[in-house]
This record gives C-alpha cells, structure tokens and sequence, in this order.
C-alpha cells in the first residue's frame, strides 16, 4: 500500500488500540489538574511563552541564593537556565523543608531485602547529608570533583548523591550489577577523584560482592585515590590502607554542620552513562537549577502528589529513573518515600504487594518488565494483599504493551486508579509525555500527550512533518529545563547525536506515532539500542565484548521480542581456531556477564560461517532480528544453523 505519503520515509501503523479510559470521577474531583481543558488551558500557556512561565515557576519552587538574572540563553544546541542564579539541589530537596517547618514529615521509609526496615524524616535526612558532604571533603573532594557511586538500594546511596550535591562534586552512579571493566570505563571517562561503594548488596537471598567488584575495577582506574564502604552485609573484604575507608568510620568523625554550597544554575549535579549506538557509553551530563526544577514540577503533575501521599518508585538509583523520582523530584516535593533494597520475588512472590499493603503506598512507579513478571508468577500472589491505598499507577522504560496495561489496571488499580505511562529519557531528565492522572484519559499501551512545556514534533526521513497516523522520528522543538546539557567530555558527539539529524530539533531516537486525537504512540528505537528489562544496551558493545573473546571472529547481536524482558539479546558469533561447541557457547556468556555486567549477558548464542552484510558491510541487523524472532519472513530458516536461506537472500539484496 504505497500511498504517497509514504514515500516520505514514514513509518506504517500497525496497532490500533481504541479503548479510552477517562480519569475517574473521584479522582478528578480533587485533582490538581482536573480536566483536559486545565491541561490544554496550561500547555497552550507554557508553549506561548515558555520562558514567562518558567521564570515564575523557577523562582516559586527553588531556593536562590541569588536570584537568576535571564530564564533562558540559548545557543542552538547549548542551553543555559536561570541564568546567573545560585542554588543547591540538596539545599532544595532538604533545607527548604526544615525551613518551612516539615522537618519531622518522614522522607524515606527503607526496607532492606531481609526484611530489615528503617524511617527517616527529613531532619534525619538532612543531618546525614551534611555529616557525609563532611566526610567527602575531609578527603579532599571538591566542587566539580567527580565522584562514582556503585552501591546497593541503601538510604545511604541516597545520602551520597545528596552529599556530593551538597559541596557541588559531580556524581557517576553506576548501577550495581556492572562489571569490573564497567566500572573502571567510566571512572577513567569521568576521571572520578573516588568512588563509594558498600562491602555487599542483598540480591535473592544472596550477598553480591560489590567491593571485590570495585576492588578489581581500581586496579584500572588511576584517578580514584579514595574508597569509601559502606558495611551493609558484614562480609570480610580486601582493604587498601590509605585508599580505603569504612564509611561509619568518616561519619563518626563529621560534624553536622555543613550548609549547602550556593552553585551556579549550570553547575553540573552528576553524570549518568547510558549506552549508545557506538561501542563508548555517554556520560549524560545534567546541571543544577534546571534539571531540578524538571524533575520537581513533573513529578506533581505526573503523580499529582500531596504531601499526605505515600510513594513508591520500584527503580534503582543506578538509572535516570531512580535519579529523577526517587532522589530529587520528590524529595524535592517533600514526598514520603518507599525504598526497597532487593529483589521482587524475595523471599516469594508477593513482595511488593505485601509492601504496598504495610505502607499504605498511595502512587507505585514500575516497569513494564515487571508488570509481564508478575503476570507470569500469577493473580493468587496479588490477591492475597489489600491494594486499595493505591491512587495512581506508573509505568517506564519502555512501552507497555496493552494486555499488560490491562492486566495493570484490573488486578493492580482495583479498575479505580489511573495509569500514567510516562516516556521520557536519561537525556531528557525527566517525564516528557505522559498522561496527568486528573485529567487526560488514558488509551492502553499510549504515553498520551506531551507535559506543559514540551513540545513534540514527529519527522519523517525527508524532513517533513508526519501527519496523524503516520509513524517517523520523534522530536522536541523547544529546549526545556530538564534537557541534558552535553556529553561528559565530548562537545562534537552531543552536537551530532542529537541536533544534527533534524534541524533546529532535539533527536530522541524512537520512532512514534500520533494519532488522530493528538495521542503519542512509541514505535522503538531508530538506532541499535537494544531495550532489555528496560535497559538501553547497545549492540555495539555486546559485540565488542564478545569480539575481545578469542575464540570470535565476528559478532552481531540483536533484539528478539521475550515475555519477560521485552527484548532478550541474541547473537551469532563466527568462530575462529575452533569448533562452535556448547561449552564454548557457555563461556562466551560468562564472557559478556564479565565485561558489561548480567543483564547483557546474551540469552541466545548461535554460531554461524558467515554474517548478512550489506555492500557497504554493515551487519544486516534487520534480517538477523527475523531469524532470532522465528519469524515467517525468512521462510522455514528459524536458526541460523540453515545459512544457505540467509545466502539467497544477501544475493537479492545486492
Ligand atoms: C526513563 C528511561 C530511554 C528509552 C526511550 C524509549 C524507552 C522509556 C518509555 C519508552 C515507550 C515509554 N522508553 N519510557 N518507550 N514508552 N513509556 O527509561 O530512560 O534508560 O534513557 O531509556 O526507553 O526507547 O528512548 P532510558
């Protein structure tokens, strides 16, 4: 069907979902945002003129020091916000609440994955943070150090990245479960001054070594000349006299006193690295006022949050989603806080029901990923446990296909409670589509519509605007708070991954759709980023990984769509100076495990003569992803055992 239209470069729609769900009565009846014209009424403010109504808001929800003198300088690509104005996210996400008299709200309720539990106000907060941004500096850390965090869901994770933000030192959260390698990557890329970590973390019942981990990734990492650990699980560890310290051991010694350093609004607050389409992760940069204010004001809107609110948000700190809501966008809020250490199915199943049922949480941010594990595991484990404190249910990380969303909305909301499914990105800081609970109604399976102050655009190849229906390259057209600033270190990358595609837009990488009702629909990606459980894992690296293995030849390493994961990760390896064997399949995955970390361990390895490539060389990844998904489009070939399918077809593509 090659309408015209098509030869744009757009992308056909083949999902149509047209159940809507409008906000329950109740629930709008006393939202902060209460019906689709508010919304409207808001947006069409914010688009007229963005920087009126960020100037007011910018002054209202954060702490000056001294005031900003402009809203908004913009040199396409580089953005510069409240400009000349001195804040502290830490000051924002505790001071201002002890200030205002809500010392004693509790800021984190902690649970620990054997069971043990911990509660701490905001004045408990408060006072560990300036005790550790003590602790940091008696090593002689300064404003703009960086400094790597590799530790388990703790309050104390929490507690270091508020610390660091506290004297303006840069953190780099790596998720726990990276490699060695992993972790000396990105504390040679950021050139880390140290690193904080704990002896172990609690996963299923067992402790993961973390400190070993660090132990080994030290060895590469020059630049690092402190370890700071945390004694979470008592487990005996390695110790370097000097380099080493027990983080009780700093607390004891440090004073309370430790007011917040004003910093510039551009002041960097941390880098998180996310994988791209080549083999180097990016250190996504993020500053201070701007970045802050984004995850505050989209953390109210999304969640429509009052104070008497119970949250929870199910990610670990080690990705954007744990930077952007469970640190700074509510605890900027004022929000009470669940935070849990370990593992959904530990000690069974019925782990987070039975939390959300002994905390009475309110609003619950999951992952699509998790919702299809739950499913899986069965209803008995969710009916055991009384979910009617729930309000508003969230999903993120990738698009929640709408039998999952269904099933989200009958067995988890009770059929009461809305879902936002928010999209957004490590780049863009925070939620940037995403229905408001109040007043957008929801379509299973849409992320709706774009939040006050974002404004999409969908393009297709040639440039043109794609009209409803049709799917192209999503894009944002003006800059916004939240947005990242660059990549750390490398000004040309951040230029030519993101600006340089469409012109004058900022390039997301998915691909969507918007519909006739003005509703967004996320097709995937447009590079070879893979999204495992919800994690960006580039096929690059997977790749490279394998290729340092010496048995490799060549690699390619695609998608194919799994129950659990989403995506699961196959690849098909060429050999050298040896016979594929099930052995070696065995150890080219403990291979991948050691030099990226478990979750890009691949979970298919096939082994083949010779790859599909293009003329030019390139690995046809498209062909390659049909075969890993069995799909009918490559006729009978479901492995790649029967090459001589993929021949005649490299013959029909040249
Ligand atoms: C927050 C986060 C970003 C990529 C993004 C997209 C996918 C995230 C989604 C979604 C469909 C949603 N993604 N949320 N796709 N619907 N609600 O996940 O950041 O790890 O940087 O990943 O995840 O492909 O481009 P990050």
């Amino acid at each position: 069907m090659a309408d015209a239209s098509n030869r744009s470069g757009a992308i056909d729609t083949v999902m149509h979902e047209e159940r809507l769900f409008p906000p329950p009565a109740e629930f709008a009846a006393q939202a902060r945002i209460a019906s689709f014209e508010a919304y409207e009424k808001l947006w069409n403010e914010v688009a007229a003129d963005p920087e009126a109504y960020w100037e007011r808001v910018g002054r209202e929800e954060l702490h000056w020091f001294e005031p900003f003198t402009q809203t908004l300088r913009w040199n396409e690509p580089y953005a510069e916000w409240f400009v000349g104005g001195k804040t502290n996210a830490s000051y924002n996400c505790l001071d201002k609440h002890l200030d205002e008299g809500h010392g004693d709200r509790t800021a984190i309720l902690w649970e620990g994955e054997p069971g043990d539990t911990r509660k701490l106000s905001y004045a408990d907060l408060h006072k560990q943070v300036c005790k550790f941004a003590n602790a940091l500096r008696s090593l002689g850390v300064e404003a703009g150090d960086r400094v790597s965090i590799y530790m388990p869901m703790t309050p104390e994770l929490v507690v270091a990245m508020l610390g660091c933000a506290r004297i303006g030192a840069v953190h780099s959260v790596i998720f726990a479960g990276f490699s060695a390698e992993a972790i000396a990557e990105r504390n040679n890329d950021a050139q880390a001054v140290a690193i904080i970590t704990a002896d172990a973390g609690w996963r299923r019942g067992k402790a993961l070594p973390l400190k070993q981990t660090v132990d080994e990734a030290l060895k590469k990492s020059s630049t690092v000349k402190h370890c700071i650990v945390l004694d979470r699980v008592n487990e005996a560890v390695h110790w370097q006299p000097g380099r080493d310290h027990w983080w009780h051991d700093l607390m004891r010694d440090a004073s309370e006193e430790c007011p917040a350093t004003p910093l510039d609004s551009e002041a960097p607050l941390f880098i998180l690295y996310t994988s791209g389409s080549t083999g180097k992760p990016k250190g996504i940069l993020h500053t201070t006022a701007g970045y802050n204010l984004w995850a505050k004001k989209t953390f109210q809107w999304v969640f429509d949050h009052r104070a008497d609110d119970v949250y929870w948000c199910t990610a670990d700190c080690g990705w954007i989603t744990g930077h952007s809501y469970i640190t700074y966008g509510p605890l900027s809020a004022g929000a009470t806080c669940v935070m849990y250490e370990g593992a959904p199915n530990h000690p069974d199943e019925a782990r987070f029901w039975e939390i959300i049922e002994r905390y009475k949480v309110t609003l619950f941010y999951t992952a699509p990923t998790a919702i299809r594990a739950f499913i899986k595991w069965g209803d008995e484990h969710v009916e055991k446990h009384d979910l009617s404190s729930l309000r508003v249910l969230g999903t993120v990380g990738e698009g929640i296909n709408p039998q999952a969303w269904m099933w989200y909305h009958t067995k988890i909301g009770g059929e009461r409670c809305p879902i936002v499914d928010t999209w957004w990105q490590t780049e863009t800081g925070g939620v940037m589509m995403s229905p408001l609970p109040g007043a957008i109604a929801t379509k299973p399976g849409s992320c709706t519509k774009p939040l006050p102050g974002v404004i999409p655009k969908i393009i297709a190849e040639d440039g043109t605007e794609c009209g409803p229906d049709q799917g192209g390259m999503l894009t944002i057209a003006h800059p916004w708070p939240g947005m990242l600033r660059g990549i750390w270190g490398d000004k040309e990358r951040y230029q030519e991954v993101y600006w340089s595609k469409v012109k004058g837009m900022y390039l997301a990488g998915d691909n969507a759709r918007c519909d006739r009702d003005g509703y967004y629909w996320i097709m995937g990606r447009i590079d070879d980023v893979l999204n495992v459980s919800g994690h960006r894992l580039s096929t690059i690296e997977i790749e490279s990984a394998l290729v340092s293995h010496p048995a490799v030849a060549e690699a390619a390493a695609v998608g194919r769509p799994h129950e659990l994961k989403g995506e699961a990760v196959a690849v098909f390896v060429t050999v050298k100076g040896c016979e594929p064997s099930e052995e070696l399949r065995k150890e080219l995955k403990l291979h991948v495990r050691k030099e990226i970390g478990a979750l890009a361990q691949p979970d298919d390895i096939r082994f083949t003569n010779t790859l599909p490539k293009t003329r030019s060389g390139k690995i046809m990844r498209r062909l390659l992803r049909d075969i890993a998904a069995g799909r009918e489009a490559v006729g009978d070939t479901t492995t790649l055992e029967d090459y001589s399918v993929l021949a005649s077809l490299r013959q029909d593509e040249e």
